[in-house]
């Protein structure tokens, strides 16, 4: 059964695959799925058709058949669920990895979209320059925890899983700022993801559609 995303006719980041659409990618090359890709512009989002697949208006949705859903967790652990590759087999193991997953999207990543909303979203409020030193430190608090767990181990919990891709997907959004390579070993953490073939080619996908058109001399 054909596999369809929906991702931004023209992502904002210009090709460096911080949009959702690109965890939803990797996991499904992680698990050998093929997929097609509906574009889809920023007014098309708020629009029934796209409305009827996704209540808040946003990307990436997921339709398989006659299924349909939104949120990149669900997708990804949908994903996990019918494919092997991405959960392991042992029960405890298994709950241990969706339990990466949940502290990816409910603890690391509330945050990090802080710092995007302050820096970006917020940037011209007079309170902005007062809060940003805060959700900064929130930030470091977490990676300081994350890194402290991961030690020098490769992956959150024995083999790479979709808590680690995941959890990979959302330090990515800081790289941006710097405040990533403040944690040496959670930025080589970040390169092992980025260095898996899976990740290659969802990154290579959204950026043929996403890079910028060079420029004329
Ligand atoms: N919780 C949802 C999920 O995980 O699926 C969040 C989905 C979401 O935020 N989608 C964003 C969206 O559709 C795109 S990914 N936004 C349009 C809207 O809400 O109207 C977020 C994103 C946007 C831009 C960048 N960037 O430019 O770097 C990175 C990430």
């Amino acid at each position: 059964m054909t596999i369809t995303l929906t991702a931004f006719e023209r992502s904002p980041d210009r090709g460096l695959g911080l949009a959702r659409d690109t965890r939803v990618r990797w996991a499904l090359e992680e698990v050998g799925q093929p997929y097609e890709v509906r574009l889809v512009s920023f007014k098309a989002m708020k629009e029934p058709a796209h409305l009827a697949l996704h209540p808040f208006g946003q990307i990436p949705t997921y339709e398989e058949g006659e299924l349909a859903l939104f949120e990149t967790g669900a997708i990804v652990f949908h994903l996990a669920q019918r494919h092997p590759g991405l959960l392991p087999k042992d029960d405890h193991a298994r709950a241990r990895a969706i339990t990466w997953m949940f502290a990816a999207l409910n603890t690391v990543e509330p945050p990090i979209l802080d710092l995007v909303n302050v820096k970006i979203v917020e940037g011209d409020k007079p309170w902005a320059k007062d809060r940003l030193p805060l959700v900064q430190e929130r930030i470091r608090n977490r990676l300081n925890q994350l890194a402290a767990r991961l030690g020098d181990a490769e992956w959150l919990d024995g083999a790479f899983s979709a808590g680690d891709l995941m959890m990979v997907s959302v330090l990515l959004r800081l790289r941006p700022s710097g405040m990533l390579d403040e944690f040496p070993s959670l930025a080589a953490y970040v390169a092992r993801g980025e260095a898996r073939p899976a990740y290659q080619r969802a990154f290579a996908a959204q950026w043929a559609i996403n890079a910028p058109e060079p420029q004329a001399s």
